[in-house]
């Protein structure tokens, strides 16, 4: 089975707590902090390989985590690392926030990574804390949570030429007659229900990749027949190649289909403005007179209709060599050609200034620093205690509390928990 949808949740792993703890000897009785800092979480990232070809495997697991990181422990020793997670896809995956929407990442070429959530960095111990002014200090942090999210995964297939086009006017033809492709070819509609990829030589030494895109009827995009789901691949291609039946097999009207399928391609933003080069197919099943009273009726409607038979193989050679002269006229865009194969996206921002809020007669303290510092730091000891009251200071939070009115022994509420702050 072929599966280019999925919707999976990842998550990263924390990071190791710190410790506080003293190496204590006969001579030194108080001891030198050696506690040591916890290893980060591992994170959480998406790779594009041309060995995965489907997101089936994403229908049977749906949850990925990567590893904690390790606690510190005494005599400096630094907590283990958490393992990351890679997770292999399709090329041509589009990763998408399952919740907003928005695109985090287009692995488009082989070897593409994006990193969609961060290891939580790992707290650290009580050595890290000590300076000349904090010899023995009672301070540690906890490590930091992971990042968590629903992300939704699109393959779209690569191609250059994305073959559309009613059911049952030989696509599937097409392309097994250009390319050396096998795909299944029958006398009835919906044959194809899954793109096909087939590489044809174009005979001037080039050679372009067709993808054969399941049938589209009138009212696709309302979801008739297979919906326009598939049309979804075309929008990687650079140029499409739109199929009618000359032959009108159907018991259709070739000029009339062309015109019908055109409003469901306009209905995709992506698909508007391709070059499209219109062929019709099935030209071995009328006479010479018929096919060019044809040709004839589509110029006067403005279209340059290209006589093509699959099964004679007539029109295919000129056919190709025009696809190949558009391909050259409309080159990808420069941004994916010159994209490096590896390619990290960052996905939290970076450190943000602080607000202070009045709310319900209380100050409010909001901040993604303020708030980690919250979070991170064990505030069970005094000299943590003093430690944060010191990094408020720094930030600047204390000055902007004076200047909302902040008293020395008022409460102040930061990252949920109320504090008493001497100011
Ligand atoms: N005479 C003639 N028959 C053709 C030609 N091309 C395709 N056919 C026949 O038309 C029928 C449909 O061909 P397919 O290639 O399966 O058509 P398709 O567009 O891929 O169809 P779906 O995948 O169902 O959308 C088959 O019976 C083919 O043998 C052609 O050029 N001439
Ligand atoms: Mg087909």
């Amino acid at each position: 089975m072929w599966v280019d949808e999925a919707k999976i949740h990842v998550a990263s792993g924390r990071g190791g707590n710190g410790l506080i703890s003293f190496h204590r000897t006969r001579t030194n009785p108080r001891g030198t902090p050696d506690g040591g800092s916890g290893g980060r979480g591992g994170d959480v990232l998406l790779r594009a390989t041309r060995s995965v070809g489907t997101l089936l495997q994403f229908q049977n697991q749906i949850h990925f985590r990567a590893g904690h990181g390790g606690h510190g422990g005494p005599n400096c020793r630094q907590g283990k690392n958490g393992t990351d997670l890679v997770i292999h896809v399709p090329v041509g995956t589009v990763v998408r926030d399952a919740g907003t929407g928005e695109i985090l990442a287009d692995l488009a070429t082989d070897g593409a990574e994006a990193r969609i959530a961060r290891g939580g960095r790992g707290g650290r111990g009580n050595k890290a804390f000590t300076n000349s002014a904090r010899q023995a200090p009672w301070i540690r942090e906890f490590g930091e949570e992971g990042e968590e999210r629903w992300i939704r995964l699109e393959l779209r297939v690569l191609a250059d030429v994305g073959i559309i086009g009613f059911p049952n006017v030989g696509k599937s033809s097409l392309l097994a007659r250009v390319s050396r492709r096998k795909v299944k070819v029958a006398p009835y509609p919906f044959t194809t229900l899954a793109p096909n990829l087939g590489l044809a030589e174009v005979g001037d030494g080039s050679s372009l990749v067709l993808a054969d895109l399941p049938g589209l009827i009138e009212g696709a995009h309302e979801g008739k027949g297979l919906g326009d789901r598939f049309l979804r691949h075309a929008t990687r291609a650079r140029v499409l190649l739109h199929v009618v039946d000359l032959a009108g097999v159907e018991g259709r009207d070739p000029l009339a289909d062309h015109g019908l399928l055109r409003r469901e391609i306009e209905a995709w933003e992506e698909l508007r403005a391709k070059p499209e080069v219109v062929a019709g197919n099935k030209a071995d099943l009328l006479p010479p007179e018929r096919v060019s009273a044809e040709v004839h009726r589509f110029r006067e409607a403005g279209i340059e209709l290209h006589p093509i038979s699959a099964v004679t193989g007539r029109g295919i050679r000129e056919l190709l060599l025009l696809l190949g002269r558009k391909l050259q006229e409309n080159p990808p865009p420069l941004a994916a050609a010159e994209a490096p194969a590896r390619r990290v996206w960052q996905l939290t921002p970076d450190r943000v200034p602080f607000e202070v809020a009045e709310e319900e007669g209380q100050l409010v303290v909001r901040g993604p620093a303020v708030e980690r510092l919250v979070r991170r730091l064990d505030l069970s000891t005094r000299d943590a205690q003093e430690y944060f009251q010191t990094r408020l200071e720094r930030l600047g939070v204390l000055a902007a509390l004076k200047r909302r009115g902040f008293r020395p022994g008022s409460t102040v509420r930061i990252g949920g928990q109320e504090f008493e702050l001497t100011g």
